[in-house]
């Protein structure tokens, strides 16, 4: 068992206090928030961040001389300057989007219609969410380029020899993502970047499961293009992040125009004003992004180590009661340093809608279905899969709380309920 590093009950979880949503409760029990790979809840310090913009600052940004328009111009560019500090970029190389779905799609509409020609290739994995194969997909489609697609092994980790071997002076474009939402895989981005590197392709990298994490560093990863979304990192819903290195930035077409974003218009053509703000026509989310800014202070605060120190610990804890359950399949790479806290299981013979309804009744919140991944669900053999995903707020009650869930729904459905453990003290493991 993991070292006694995460705190045991909820009422020792220094974090958890911090969310005032995680003191509801769910159908007459305590809430156990364990899918946080969709999405985060919120401590209070973004909260509060979201209703002082908008009771003390709130203006539009760029456009007024007076002094709200101001505080909020440089409150907006203030929270830039932090997101770009958290990923070690710098800050005209940050883009302010809606979410990762709405980045990558600006890289495919702007970046990859322009550069992909007819037969040439994008490579992608088979355990991409759809917001980061899609998109490639239909570029692909308009410009005659072919995707393909890097395997995973039976152990949920890409096949790097099978990368390797896609990787040819047709691959023009790579897109990958940094840690799998379904598989919890770390990929590591660096190698495959620097091997991308080596035939010419651009790479764009989905971090939207591992920002929360504290684990982008574009510099190390020397990627082109990263996304991530504010509301996976403990921010609000609404905003999100383009990284680009300033070079490749400077050769995007701005996938939306309108105002804001010019340096000149005229009855026939407009010119683009400077980066970042030529990608981020119209009224940006200002609040959003100013709070998303306080996600980053509160996620600086507890620190990158404490992050996934926390989440090691409990991802180790939870895989190995899981794992010791002879009517659980566990989806996945085994614990390590090349996995986050998503956990993604089946139990023998229910499906993976009415595991999660009978958790829900009580108070476990995980997700079930296809989680957008569905090729990776074909390369699995599977309609969906149970996902539990772990947050800086659980502990081990909440995992606890899963497994007791479990045997309620064997209960409920009249399945086997035997744990490996209880197996082997029988004598029939
Ligand atoms: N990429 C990955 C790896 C994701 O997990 C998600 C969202 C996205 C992109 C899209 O992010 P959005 O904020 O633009 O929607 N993933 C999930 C999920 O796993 N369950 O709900 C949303």
């Amino acid at each position: 068992m993991s070292d006694n590093t995460e705190n045991t009950s909820n009422a020792e979880n220094p974090y958890r206090g911090d969310f005032p949503i995680l003191a509801r409760e769910i159908n007459g029990h305590p809430l156990s928030y364990l899918d946080n790979a969709a999405t985060t809840q919120k401590p209070r310090a973004v909260i509060d961040a979201l209703v002082r913009f908008y009771e003390h600052h709130n203006a539009n940004v760029h456009r007024g001389v007076h002094t709200l328009s101001e505080e909020a111009s440089s409150l907006y560019e203030e929270a830039r300057a932090k997101v770009a500090a958290f990923i070690g970029a710098s800050a005209a190389e940050v883009i302010f989007t809606r979410g990762a779905t709405e980045s990558l799609n600006m890289v495919a509409l702007g970046f990859a219609r322009g550069l992909l020609r007819p037969g040439d290739e994008v490579l992608l994995t088979e355990m991409e969410h759809h917001s980061n194969l899609v998109p490639w997909q239909e570029a692909a489609r308009e410009t005659g380029a072919v995707t393909r697609f890097a395997r995973i092994t039976d152990s949920g980790t890409l096949e790097l020899e099978d990368f390797a071997a896609q990787l040819n002076e047709r691959t023009r474009l790579v897109a990958l993502t940094h840690a799998s939402n379904v598989l919890g895989t770390l990929n590591p981005v660096a190698e495959l970047t620097a091997m991308a590197h080596k035939v010419g392709a651009v790479v764009v990298v989905d971090a939207a499961q591992t920002a929360p994490k504290g684990l982008v560093d574009v510099a190390a990863l020397d990627c082109d293009f990263l996304a991530f979304s504010g509301h996976k990192m403990y921010g609000p819903t609404g905003i999100g992040v383009l990284y680009g290195k300033a070079a490749l930035l400077e050769r995007m077409t701005p996938a939306f125009t309108g105002g804001g974003m010019i340096a000149k218009v005229d009855k026939e053509r407009a010119s683009w004003g400077e980066v970042p703000r030529r990608f981020e026509p119209g009224t940006p989310p200002i609040a959003g992004a100013v709070a998303l800014g306080a996600a980053v202070d509160y996620l600086q605060g507890v620190g990158p180590a404490e992050l996934r120190r926390r989440e090691a610990g409990l991802t180790a804890y939870a895989l190995e009661a899981l794992d010791a359950a002879e009517d659980v399949t566990v989806f996945g790479p085994p614990a390590g340093d090349h996995r986050t806290g998503v956990i993604s299981f089946n139990l023998r013979g229910v499906h993976p809608h009415d595991v999660a309804e009978v958790l829900d009744e009580t108070g476990v919140a995980v997700r079930a279905g296809h989680h957008c991944c569905q090729v990776l669900m074909q390369r699995l053999e599977v309609p969906g899969v149970v996902r539990a995903s772990l947050g800086l707020y659980n502990s081990r009650e909440d995992v606890e709380r899963l497994l007791a869930g479990l045997n309620r729904v064997r209960e409920v459905f009249g399945v086997s309920g035997v744990s490996g453990g209880e197996a082997a003290r029988r004598g029939r493991a």
